[in-house]
């Protein structure tokens, strides 16, 4: 399998990956007992047009960077999981305009997760690992995490905050793409939160310039910016196609490797701005 030029990778990504937000709409969504808890405004609606945005992943080499104020230059930041931005701000801004989670930190941090106040700000989003290509309803009856009820509690407690669930259709679309342009078998379990994100972002913003997916010069076995937690998988990744991931966005970078090097920066074009 040839990789494909980052032109017509750029262009599969945006034709094929079709990332949504379940409405109340979708069924089995549209049922009397899910009345009233999904966002009545699409995302879209919710975020407006977006011109420069980030994507600050979680990692240990965010530490002593002092990318900031850098990072909350952009219009919109995108954060993930429970990545703090109080005590860091000086390396990772304080700017949050959309927190995408994963389902296990709804229902396994569930107390956390109803109660941290770092939750309260911005657009959250939650996704969940489907069953490869499932549909929305052999998902719903089998998600990997039953968060349902824990986002139905959030939601009654903060009805104001938009609160979305990703479609988790666009999971395995990427995760396709991923596989066709590598020349390894990758183990079919779907993109990290820091890849979905990217792609997320790539479909509201202008232009998206992610922090620190890429390592700098600063990596580290220092699994988080926020922990003192030593792992080297958080990088290279166990469960997710991590290395998948990178080698993908790297392809893809439209900046320079002196700014991958020295600010773990990766410039990549919103799909608006890709013609194919
Ligand atoms: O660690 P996590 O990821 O929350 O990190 C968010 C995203 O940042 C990128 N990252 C992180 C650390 C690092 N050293 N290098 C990186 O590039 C990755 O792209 C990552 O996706 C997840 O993807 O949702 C993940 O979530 C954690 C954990 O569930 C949450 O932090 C909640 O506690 C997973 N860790 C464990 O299950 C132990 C992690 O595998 C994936």
């Amino acid at each position: 399998a040839a990789k494909l030029s980052p032109e017509k990778l750029l262009c599969q990504l945006r034709d094929r990956v079709n990332v949504t937000m379940i409405r109340g709409s979708d069924g089995p969504f549209n049922s009397s007992e899910w009345q009233h808890y999904l966002p009545e405004k699409s995302l879209n609606e919710t975020v407006g047009r977006l011109g420069r945005c980030a994507v600050v992943s979680s990692a240990g080499s965010l530490k002593s960077s002092h990318l900031g104020t850098e990072i909350d230059s952009h219009d919109a930041v995108l954060r993930f999981n429970g990545a703090p931005v109080k005590g860091f701000q000086e390396d990772v801004g304080q700017k949050t305009t959309i927190r995408l989670v994963n389902s296990q930190l709804v229902t396994v941090e569930e107390q956390h997760f109803l109660k941290d106040a770092l939750y309260n700000t911005g657009i959250l989003i939650v996704w969940d690992p489907a069953p490869y290509h499932a549909e929305i309803h052999e998902w719903y009856r089998k998600p990997d995490y039953k968060f349902f009820e824990t986002y139905k509690s959030y939601r009654i407690r903060h009805p104001e905050q938009p609160f979305y669930i990703l479609n988790p259709k666009m999971q395995w679309q990427l995760w396709d793409i991923l596989q066709e342009n590598s020349l390894e078998h990758i183990q079919p379990n779907p993109p990290s939160s820091g890849m979905l994100g990217i792609v997320l972002m790539m479909t509201l913003c202008d232009e998206v310039d992610v922090y620190e997916f890429l390592p700098s010069k600063r990596q580290t076995d220092i699994c988080h910016y926020y922990q003192k937690f030593h792992d080297r998988a958080c990088t290279m990744g166990a469960y997710h196609p991590l290395l998948f991931e990178k080698n993908l966005v790297k392809h893809l970078n439209q900046g320079t490797d002196e700014d991958i090097y020295t600010h773990g920066k990766v410039t990549l074009p919103g799909f608006r701005n890709v013609h194919c």
